[in-house]
């Protein structure tokens, strides 16, 4: 067997791919562990628009009954929401939940991985994980960053929230060769917030110019992934201070409750809402519709090369 068997693409979604139309990989891990239901359904229903609105065709992943999903159908998408027990999968966590048939949410990582096997070039999520705050002595980086180094997808994202330590997240970036371009700003976003305090390392003026971007990275030969850090429309982007304060309570709470591993990301954008009165929440998905928008116009431009 080959990871074909364990591949399970809609046929629309497979039509597209043997088409060269534009597809755009979505995450479930946002969904499961990453939103409250009933707004993560919603949510999932309307990112799912807005990228057809765009002219492009979305694919959601998970793990569901020994198969990677790409694409699902009503029914799973509301077991990702609303189900039970659903796992994270992270790459290392992808073998064995395929072979112990359990359904498990795809993190940046896994989306990543899956949506190379399928040949999706681009990926719409809200933040990606990267190396957590204290990491020099808790070794906590997420595996979304090694898959940033290793496979070549574009990761459209709000940048990632000052739950990590972002300035060692663009560093370790920068390290393994993934090449950080804002969309259409020097700042690297911060989220909930349009600034995070650190710069791009490039201001990508349009999606014509990330798409080409992406290709003279491939034709070369370099493997891995890129970040467009898409900034969080101003209309939703939330005061700094206040936002920076839930974030630093969610983090010490963390701290106390020894939370670690995979439950710490869960952990703190749970936390954090709380602490928001639900207001960040609001933001969460404005910007994640945002990024859907981008990514879609990216995948269109890119399908074009
Ligand atoms: N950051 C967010 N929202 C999220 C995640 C990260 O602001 O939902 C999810 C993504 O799926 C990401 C994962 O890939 O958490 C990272 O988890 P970990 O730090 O355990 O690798
Ligand atoms: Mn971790």
């Amino acid at each position: 067997m080959t990871y074909q068997d364990y591949l399970s693409i809609t046929p629309e979604i497979k039509q597209a791919l043997d088409e060269g139309k534009p597809v755009v990989a979505l995450e479930s891990t946002i969904l499961s562990h990453g939103m409250p239901y009933p707004e993560n359904l919603e949510f999932a229903h309307k990112v799912e628009e807005i990228i057809r609105g765009e002219g492009a065709i979305p694919a959601t992943t998970a793990i569901i009954n020994g198969q990677l999903k790409v694409g699902l159908n009503a029914q799973e998408l509301e077991l990702m929401c609303k189900g039970e027990n659903i796992a994270k999968a992270s790459r290392r966590d992808v073998a064995v939940y395929l072979a112990t048939n359990q359904v498990a949410a795809t993190t940046v990582a896994t989306t990543m991985m899956i949506a190379d096997m399928a040949g999706i070039r681009v990926f719409a999520t809200g933040g990606i994980g990267g190396v957590h705050r204290y990491a020099q002595e808790t070794m906590d980086i997420s595996a979304d960053l090694q898959e940033l180094a290793n496979t070549n997808v574009c990761v459209v994202s709000a940048g990632c929230k000052s739950i990590l330590d972002i300035g060692l997240t663009l560093e370790y970036l920068e390290t393994f060769g993934v090449p950080v371009l804002g969309f259409n700003t020097d700042k690297f976003p911060a989220f909930y917030c349009d600034d995070s305090g650190f710069n791009v390392d490039y201001n990508a003026k349009d999606a014509k110019q990330v798409a080409k971007i992406m290709k003279t990275k491939w034709d070369l030969g370099l493997k891995g992934g890129f970040i467009v850090g898409n900034p969080i429309p101003k209309e939703y982007s939330m005061d700094k201070d206040y936002i920076n304060g839930a974030i630093d309570k969610a983090v010490q709470m963390a701290k106390e409750k020894g939370i670690h591993g995979k439950a710490t990301t869960p952990f703190l954008l749970a936390t954090i809402k709380d602490l928001t009165g639900g207001d960040s929440l609001a933001s969460n998905l404005q910007l994640a519709y945002n990024n859907a928008k981008v990514a879609s116009q990216i995948a269109i431009e890119y399908s074009k090369l």
